[in-house]
């Protein structure tokens, strides 16, 4: 679906000449770059799939630009995309740096009809996705993330936000429709069927591809999937978790881009962060110079998918026992009736939900990535298409375990081991 939203007249795309003068009447941004804006360099470095980005650097200090175009960018003005998703990140922003202080970098302004964000520019940073293809490790990156998730998560629904608070974001992000569709029909229904804008390494993996989708049991699971993201609006979600949309430093993890912000299933951020470093794992045979070098760092990869999991499961449930001042689960019904075991039952239960949600989630986000539109540079940057087409498959192979067999399997070590299995079938 595309809707052709109405711009605002004075909207105008920025540019690295037209930035400075642009700007430079915005107090907040001139103090942050220093008041002489003759002196500001700007150059142009978005390579995501949606929006122009900006680094702009003054005698003072620097910032990041992002503004929103009127269309998808990787695709181009035949598909129109609302301004508005930068008011739904604006917004994300707010409330992460709200709910995990420190892991999302300060907004210094929002400019709604340009549709445009300054912030902290991370120059130490890199995108995760980077990181894993040069097979460099980050310190405290399981923890970050792991944290981050369950802090954001729990705190962004009806265990902890009171109910009018909670019920006017709701209605708030419910806005934002059309990112959300793109979700809908490039996650959980594109890969499944063939769609125009859909490539895969071909003809190499033709074969996989067909069996996937004349898998009937795998298209009702993935429809399953896709009804709990649009109907179970369970907290906010930063809705585009990938390792794209990690940013890392050799101390430093942060987390950007919530433009996909909406209300959803809890297990579909973590699913979406831990898809991806599944596939980063299969992505390693592909960057190595000599076969084997990256035995140990792929292994540390699965750790950050093990640990992941279980930091957010441990704060999930600190939180639980500490934070819960929502609707659901009062304490007024159990720890103040006695029934402090009956609350660590439903605890138990929920991560339970979310687990079997997560690997779901993990699964299509696996699949779209290697069949649908939005591919990933760790699978794409191989050039030896063979070995490629050899990774993605056993990617492919294992998210179809995960989307189907999520109610069997138990622990990201069951996990771990079936990834391994794939890899050692592979060298053998
Ligand atoms: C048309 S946008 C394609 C993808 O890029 C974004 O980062 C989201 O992941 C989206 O699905
Ligand atoms: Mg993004």
């Amino acid at each position: 679906m595309n809707r052709t939203a109405a711009i605002d007249p004075a909207y105008k795309p920025l540019s690295v000449d037209t930035l400075a003068e642009r700007l430079s009447g915005v107090e907040a941004i001139a103090a942050r770059l220093g008041a002489d804006r003759s002196a500001w360099r700007c150059r142009e470095v978005g390579d995501g799939n949606l929006n122009l980005v900006f680094i702009v650097e003054g005698r003072a200090g620097s910032l990041v630009v992002k503004q929103a175009l009127p269309y998808v960018r990787l695709v181009g003005e035949s598909w129109p995309l609302p301004l508005k998703r930068a008011f739904f990140e604006y917004h994300a922003l707010v409330r992460q740096a709200d709910r995990d202080p420190g892991r999302v970098p300060e907004v210094v302004h929002f400019d709604e009809k340009q549709a445009c964000i300054a912030m902290e520019y991370l120059s130490r940073h890199i995108i995760l996705r980077r990181s894993f293809i040069a097979g460099d490790r980050v310190a405290r990156l399981s923890e970050a993330l792991g944290l981050f998730m369950a802090r954001t998560l729990f705190r962004g629904s009806d265990l902890s936000m009171d109910t009018a608070t909670r019920k006017a974001d709701l209605a708030l992000f419910a806005g934002n429709i059309e990112l959300c569709d793109i979700t809908e029909n490039l996650v959980f229904s594109d890969p499944y069927f063939e769609v125009e804008m859909n490539r895969h390494t071909t003809p190499q993996l033709d074969g996989v591809v067909a069996e996937l989708r004349a898998d009937h049991a795998l298209k009702i699971e993935a429809q399953h999937l896709k009804s709990a993201f649009c109907s179970n609006a369970e907290t906010l979600l930063h809705g585009d978790l990938h390792s794209g949309s990690v940013m890392v430093s050799r101390d430093d993890v942060r987390v950007i881009d919530p433009e996909f912000a909406v209300y959803g299933p809890i297990g579909f951020d973590v699913g979406m962060l831990i898809g991806n470093l599944l596939m980063a794992y299969f992505g390693q045979r592909g960057h190595e110079a000599q076969a084997g070098e990256r035995d140990t760092y792929r292994e540390w990869i699965l750790d950050q998918a093990c640990e992941v999991w279980s930091v957010f499961e441990s704060e999930f449930s600190r939180l639980w026992r500490t934070e819960r001042t929502g609707i659901l689960y009062q304490r007024t019904l159990f720890e103040d009736q006695g029934h402090a075991l009956a609350a660590e039952a439903a605890l138990s239960q929920r991560l339970a939900a979310i687990w079997r949600d997560t690997l779901g989630f993990a699964g299509v986000e696996m699949h779209r990535r290697i069949l649908g539109l939005a591919h990933i540079a760790e699978l794409e940057e191989i050039t030896d298409e063979d070995l490629r087409a050899g990774c993605e498959e056993r990617a492919l192979r294992l998210g179809r375990q995960l989307v189907v067999n999520r109610g069997a399997l138990r622990t990201m070590n069951e996990i771990c081991a079936l990834a391994r299995a794939m890899e050692t079938e592979a060298v053998t």
